[in-house]
């Protein structure tokens, strides 16, 4: 007899996602990590400022664009083992489980990754942040995660997942709001867009290639876009990798900061 599914399950298959609670302590020791992270960057950079007690946007908004964008390249912000593993823990008891899986691994960060960030090992597992700075372009078109799997296992990329699985049947992705995110700030989807044909496209861009959907279909379903309530209320969303959904940019004045990572569960 089919197990039947759980309650966050039957959301997500029907809605492509669903939110649920996130630790705050979890949460707590992820900011203090980026916040270290980034006032580290600055000092370098600016000796003399370092010591005054500035806000993080303060920080940001004096950091040039060219040294912010080649600062903020992904292989920068993998969280480290002490935290990664925490988040592990974390996603198998509160995913995995509920799923009715029994094993479940996150992906490891890419290559070339490492040869750019010494802090890097091969094992070290892709759960990054991001920082969205206020009015800038630092938030990607809309697209569904799966064109990110294509494209990146199209040149080479082993993710070391230690069992066979399908990119998007045995995959789900997790982001959570740290700082920053309002309800008009927080991640964007469209419900149910995970069952819907439609036309993806792939973009060359200044970072890579970059996954993106075509403009007449976005055109046309723009309403439809909408941040679940709950992302501004302290929980994550989880997701399906066909879903569609964008990070808004934004012209409030805080930075919003998030965390990321893909979820393999067999
Ligand atoms: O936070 C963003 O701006 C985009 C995040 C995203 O695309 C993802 O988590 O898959
Ligand atoms: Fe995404």
């Amino acid at each position: 007899m089919a197990q039947s599914l759980s309650a966050i399950e039957e959301q997500y298959r029907e809605n492509g996602f669903t939110t649920l609670p996130f630790p705050q302590d979890l949460r707590l020791e992820m900011l203090e990590h980026i916040e270290t992270h980034i006032r580290e960057l600055y000092a370098f950079h600016n000796e003399k400022e370092a010591e005054r007690k500035i806000s993080l946007e303060t920080i940001v908004a004096k950091i040039p664009d060219d040294i912010w964008s080649q600062k903020m390249h992904r292989g920068f912000r993998m969280f480290p083992k002490k935290i990664t593993e925490k988040l592990r823990e974390w996603a198998h008891s509160c995913i995995a489980i509920p799923f009715n899986k029994t094993i479940s691994a996150v992906n490891a960060v890419d290559e070339k990754e490492i040869t750019l960030n010494p802090k890097l090992t091969q094992e070290s597992l892709a759960i990054y942040w991001r920082c969205v700075r206020p009015g800038k372009p630092d938030a990607g078109r809309p697209h569904r995660d799966a064109t990110f799997w294509v494209i990146e296992l199209e040149q080479g990329y082993n993710p070391k997942i230690p069992f066979a699985f399908d990119y998007i049947k045995d995959c789900i992705k997790v982001w959570i709001p740290l700082k920053g995110c309002t309800p008009k700030t927080s991640l964007q989807v469209i419900p149910k867009s995970h069952r819907m044909n439609l036309p993806v496209a792939v973009d060359d861009t200044e970072y890579g290639r970059r996954p993106n959907i075509e403009k007449t279909w976005l055109e046309s379903h723009e309403q439809d876009f909408a941040s679940p309530p709950e992302l501004s209320q302290g929980e994550c969303i989880i997701f399906d990798m066909d879903l569609v959904h964008r990070g808004p940019t934004h012209n409030n004045n805080e930075l919003r900061i998030s965390a990321e990572l893909s979820l393999v569960v067999r």
